[in-house]
């Protein structure tokens, strides 16, 4: 029988059922959501650009990438050239490589060949489809998410230090199980333009990657709430890293819980590379106490504090008492140690 014949009959033997009053729709909701799903299949948007002095790039996508679409092709990176300038017939294309983290959906670039400096980036539209098959939708003109709501359009855009009075360093440790290992730390020129020059000549410099924390004052003889890191790269072995001439103190922001202060010896200005994180207000550190001297705070984590605490609270390890005696460790033979140290760049929309 054919399906027409079957749909006769089927009414003739439901004759009572098809003269009832209609009833509600049954696969109304069904319907609405058909419609809903139609109109969510907006394609791929660029969400954040987080990009540091080193030329490490982070960029969070609305969606995910269809797989196989991740490949060198999609992009280029480029710095200043000869000229200095950005944008210019002589710029010179860097070294880079690219992953994709599907589960924060955050495609990373990381150049070899960047000196600290301006570098701009571009993402082709051509080569990122998302896994509705649309294409990545790219326009950037300063505002994020990218995109003009139609797929198609590169994604573009210039990164340069912040010159500010507020700058971002991220420090990246292996601690990597609480906020991805980052503590970020916003620097505060204004309260104290000396010791925040000198953080960045190491963080610049990348002096600071590898080092360890290689004090928790947890668990000292008198405890003190700091974790202090900065100098060395080997715990145990007493070589400290190059140092810059020893800076001034001054009165910074003050020792609050969050904040980030150079150390130093009893010499109220011989502070050089050693950096200590407060882990409780600590006033007695302030510079104003009097007869101390104090430790110039000069700038305040903004993201990882819960990692910073982690760390004052792992178990430490001694490696030949002081300056080892109490080293924070990540597991029983590794040290808790910075990866990476950089200066977050701010981010300008550059036209095609
Ligand atoms: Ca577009």
């Amino acid at each position: 029988m054919n399906l027409l014949g079957w749909l006769r009959r089927r009414n003739k033997l439901n004759s009572t059922v098809t003269k009832a009053p209609a009833t509600p729709v049954s696969f109304d909701p069904v319907e609405r959501l058909e419609g809903r799903t139609l109109f969510a299949a907006v394609p791929i948007r660029v969400a954040t650009v987080i990009a540091d002095s080193s030329g490490w790039i982070d960029i969070r996508f609305t969606k995910s990438i269809a797989q196989g679409t991740i490949l060198k092709k999609v992009f280029r990176m480029y710095t200043p050239g000869t000229d200095g300038v950005l944008n210019t017939v002589d710029d010179v294309q860097a070294t880079a490589s690219i992953k994709w983290d599907a589960a924060t959906r955050t495609m990373s670039l990381k150049a070899t060949t960047n000196p600290n400096g301006a570098y701009r980036v571009k993402l082709f539209s051509s080569g990122i489809l998302d896994t509705d098959g649309l294409r990545f939708d790219g326009e950037y003109n300063a505002t994020l998410p990218s995109g003009d709501g139609v797929q198609g359009g590169n994604f573009q855009f210039k990164a340069r230090l912040d010159t500010g009075n507020l700058p971002t360093v991220r420090i990246i440790t292996n601690g990597t199980s609480i906020n991805n290992g980052l503590i970020s730390v916003r620097l505060n020129k204004s309260a104290a333009p000396i010791s925040v020059s000198n953080f960045l000549q190491y963080v610049l410099g990348g002096r600071y990657d590898g080092t360890i924390f290689h004090r928790s004052g947890r668990t000292e003889p008198s405890p003190i709430q700091i974790i202090q890191g900065g100098g060395y790269k080997t715990a145990g072995n007493p070589t400290h890293i190059p140092t810059f001439s020893p800076i001034q103190l001054e009165g910074g922001i003050g020792n609050s819980r969050g904040t980030i202060a150079f150390a130093r010896s009893t010499d109220a200005n011989s502070a050089t590379s050693e950096f200590f994180f407060n882990v409780q207000t600590n006033t007695f550190l302030n510079p104003s106490v009097p007869g101390l001297n104090g430790y110039a705070a000069f700038g305040t984590v903004t993201s990882g504090q819960n990692l910073v605490d982690a760390i004052y609270n792992t178990g430490t390890k001694s490696f030949g008492g002081a300056p080892f005696a109490t080293v924070p460790m990540v597991s029983s033979t590794t040290p808790v140690t910075v990866i990476h140290a950089a200066e977050q760049m701010k981010i300008y929309a550059l036209a095609e």
